[in-house]
């Protein structure tokens, strides 16, 4: 072993100043592409760059790593079947802290940061706020210093590539892994086995005591594969570790002899099946087979490498939970509570009582909706084939939990069959957020209202059994991807006038208030929002081929397609306008955009249907001299992080419309709002929290709040007769259903008015018509006026503070976790 450490050869490996960076990309391109640097591609480039700034990852991660270890850190597992990275390159440029040389490096090749940047794919493994959210944390979690991990799986596709062809959602493979991935470490070395299938054996332990194992179980190989995430400028290098799928052997030798080469195969190809791709649904319980074992799969090599981690302190059991938390990251992970209760007590003999005991303090769950379609629940004989075992467990940890309720409740048979984890029915199944509830410590909520949401709707029993158990934790954004990256001129400006330390605490844009109704600040802060909206202006163009009026107001809407998100509202609102100006060109004042983003499940026939709309009301109009001089839509295609990292910066109006009570936080919310959007949103989620941090007159609040929406829906709500006494929305539904905008056709959108007026307008879109639109000539008039606009838009940013993720990742390790920010030894 050399005697030298780890900061030597980091020496050698190079510094940070531009010279070094030079060298190690052309010898990146040299040794690791073995390509010639003189005619590089942008693509070699970028890889060439990443594999730079990766070498100077490592070394920190290494130290990071040890730090945990000779502290006896407690430390987090974040688990997340999703994470939306989206791209790294400028992300780690900036937390390195080498903007300037790298920027510099690249010139010396002719390339902008942007440019290089234009070369990586985003990393997709997740389908909207859940995943990412979980990459905020991670950030977060390393510009802190909370000792912690993230683990999910590495899926070879991603979320799939929207295109939109003939204003259809038409998806493509997300094969993101086509160039490779110079970011990762394929960490073939480590692998850990885990089993599927077989059955559940009782024995005769070598003690005497009658003991379960697993028997006959198939096996697949996890391998481990890192992504380093380093803190904002702090040297603090954390990993996410994403978990591969390979066969445990490469083909079967019986079947490859008798000459069967072909079949001899197909296992190894069945088992890479796994974390071949990430389900596209959001908040859809997919119940299909493939799922439950991607979710064992990962939880099962995430719970063998925290205990590998923990065995090497050698303590007893006892004080696992001092070290080591687990985060469920929505009921996804929640097979980790059995999977734990197994490992203790068949493979390390404890008995149950201990077990448990262990295991509760262990984990804690994340909800993050409630949304009953959401719920997960697993074919009791799904499970059984799958994990024999676990099915067992659960059975004993529910029958012990059934005996606490009764003792609870005597004779409350009903309450037995509504808490029972595993339902009693003709096709019984298992409710894993049962599970979660009553495996984990503590539960919660995503933002203040859903906290609350959740202990009055889906886990009201369980309150009335464990009233300590529930809280919440309101989501949070990284202010460094969502405003000190994405938003260059604001992000300037800002640091400018109150210093640079908002960027690790963002509480200090409060500082800007004073500002807001400075004139000379107000033209500055225009003159960024005019630069981001000429950016996109460009970006439109050159990717998508769509041409954007720079100087309008930009009215934005995106997010996944779903109708609990009400796309269709804002259409309605499109459709208002065009009826207004088609009568009088001069009735609207304010030249808008609109702007749509957003994928829908690819299952899910309304949600495209309504893609297909919001086009074609957007072909209609922008071709349309009569209204084009002040409406136009735009549907920016394949909706993703990098893609939102230029909308956001330009929009002047965020579109946050859910109806009250089913949005759980949001987190677009507050990406627009930090970066100087005014909000027109429902009392939904953490809108209301944003409202408390803003201010309520810089918004536009519409709609029914969450209580009024259930007494509405109590009393009986009725869609027509609120589309019959509105004119102006009984027009917009007659243009949609006569074929205005679908060449006559008065079929293509009869199934969404279908939702509404026989599905019974379940969202309730048109009780909140005449409020959104009332609020939406708010928003025209207070355009009109600039000067309070852009007060109003300063205020937003500086009261958006509170929604930095390092504070959510506070709230977490304070009242959750009970870890702190670590010291990193020198
Ligand atoms: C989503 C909610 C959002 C919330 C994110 C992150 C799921 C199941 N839930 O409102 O719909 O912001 O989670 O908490 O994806």
């Amino acid at each position: 072993m050399p005697k030298k450490d780890i900061a030597e050869f980091l020496e050698e490996i190079g510094g940070m100043d531009v010279e070094s960076l030079v060298n190690c990309v052309c010898r990146h391109h040299l040794s690791y592409l073995g390509r010639d640097y003189g005619r590089t591609d942008l693509f070699s480039l970028y890889q060439s760059l990443a594999y730079t700034l990766r070498d100077r990852l490592v070394g920190n991660w290494i130290k990071t790593q040890r730090s945990y270890y000779n502290q006896r850190a407690k430390s987090v597992y974040y688990l997340s079947l999703e994470f939306l990275t989206g791209k790294s390159l400028a992300s780690n440029t900036i937390s390195l802290g080498v903007e300037k040389e790298v920027t510099e490096v690249l010139e010396k090749f002719g390339v902008t940061l942007d440019e290089a940047e234009g070369a990586e794919a985003d990393a997709g493994l997740g389908n909207g706020g859940l995943g990412r959210l979980a990459s905020c944390f991670l950030d977060s979690m390393a510009s802190l210093g909370i000792p912690g991990y993230g683990y999910g799986i590495r899926y070879e596709y991603g979320i799939f590539k929207q295109a939109i062809e003939n204003g259809e959602q038409v998806e493509a493979p997300d094969d993101w892994l086509h160039s490779g991935n110079p970011w990762e470490f394929n960490r073939k070395g480590f692998m850990f086995t885990v089993r599927l299938y077989g059955r559940e054996e009782q024995y005769t332990h070598e003690d005497g005591s009658v003991r379960h194992r697993w028997a006959d179980s198939a096996k697949v190989m996890a391998v481990p594969v890192d992504m380093l995430i380093p803190g904002y400028r702090n040297g603090n290098v954390i990993n996410m570790r994403l978990w591969e799928a390979q066969p445990a052997r490469r083909f079967n030798f019986d079947l490859f002899n008798s000459g069967d080469y072909i079949r001899s195969m197909e296992d190894a190809v069945r088992s890479q099946t796994i974390s071949k791709v990430l389900y596209p649904n959001d908040r859809l319980s997919e119940g299909r087979e493939l799922r439950l074992v991607q979710q064992y799969f990962f939880v099962s090599a995430t719970i063998q490498d925290m205990m590998r981690r923990f065995m090497k302190l050698k303590l007893d059991f006892s004080e696992l939970p001092n070290r080591a938390v687990v985060q469920l990251n929505e009921t996804h992970p929640a097979i980790a509570i059995p999977e734990l209760m197994r490992i203790l007590i068949d493979e390390h003999m404890l008995n149950w009582d201990v077990a448990w005991r262990i295991c509760r303090r262990t984990f804690a769950y994340t909800n993050h909706t409630v949304m009953p379609e959401a719920l997960e629940t697993w074919p009791l004989d799904m499970m059984r084939k799958v994990l024999p075992r676990h099915v067992s467990i659960i059975f004993e940890i529910n029958r012990r939990f059934m005996e606490d309720v009764k003792s609870r409740f005597p004779g409350d048979e009903n309450r037995l069959k509504r808490m029972s984890i595993v339902e009693d029915s003709d096709s019984p199944q298992v409710r894993m957020a049962w599970l979660a509830v009553v495996g984990s410590f503590i539960v919660n909520g995503v933002s203040a209202l859903h906290g609350e949401l959740i202990k009055k709707s889906i886990f009201q029993d369980f309150v009335e059994m464990y009233p300590g158990r529930f809280t919440s934790v309101t989501n949070g954004i990284t202010p460094r991807r969502w405003l000190r990256q994405c938003n260059q001129p604001l992000s300037e400006l800002i640091t400018e006038k109150i210093g640079e330390d908002w960027v690790t605490d963002l509480a200090q844009l409060r500082k800007l208030e004073p500002l807001a109704e400075d004139p000379e600040f107000q033209d500055r802060w225009y003159k960024c929002k005019l630069k981001e909206k000429q950016r996109l202006v460009e970006y439109a163009r050159s990717e998508y081929g769509l041409y954007l009026p720079a100087d309008w107001m930009y009215d934005v809407h995106v997010k996944r397609i779903h109708e609990y998100k009400r796309q269709l509202l804002n259409v309605l609102h499109a459709v208002t306008l065009y009826c207004r100006l088609k009568k009088d060109p001069n009735s609207v004042t304010v030249p808008r955009l609109k702007i749509f983003a957003g994928k829908a499940a690819p299952g899910y026939f309304i949600a495209k249907r309504i893609i297909r709309l919001i086009n074609s009301v957007g072909a209609v109009v922008n071709s349309d001299s009569a209204v084009n001089h002040k409406l136009r839509i735009a549907f920016m295609p394949n909706y993703r992080v990098s893609q939102a990292e230029r909308i956001i910066p330009a929009t002047d109006l965020s579109e946050q419309i859910s109806l009250a009570g089913t949005e759980a936080s949001g987190t677009g919310n507050m990406k627009f709002a930090l970066n100087g959007a005014l909000t027109i949103g429902t009392l939904d989620g953490a809108n209301i929290e944003i409202m408390e941090e803003v201010g309520r007159e810089h918004m536009f609040i519409f709609g029914m709040d969450a209580d009024e929406v259930g007494a509405r829906r109590h009393n009986g709500y009725n869609p027509s007769e609120i589309a019959s006494t509105d004119q102006e929305l009984a027009e917009a539904l007659h243009y949609i259903g006569d074929g205005t905008f679908s060449e006559g056709d008065r079929e293509l959108f009869r199934p969404i008015l279908d939702t509404l007026f026989n599905g019974g307008d379940q969202y309730m879109v048109l009780a909140d018509y005449r409020s959104y639109v009332d609020a939406q000539d708010r928003v025209d008039e207070l355009w009109m006026d600039c000067k309070k606009w852009l007060r109003s838009s300063i205020l937003n940013t500086a009261g958006s503070g509170h929604f930095s993720s390092d504070r959510a990742i506070m709230d977490y390790a304070r009242n959750i976790w009970g870890v702190r920010p670590m010291k990193m030894d020198k």
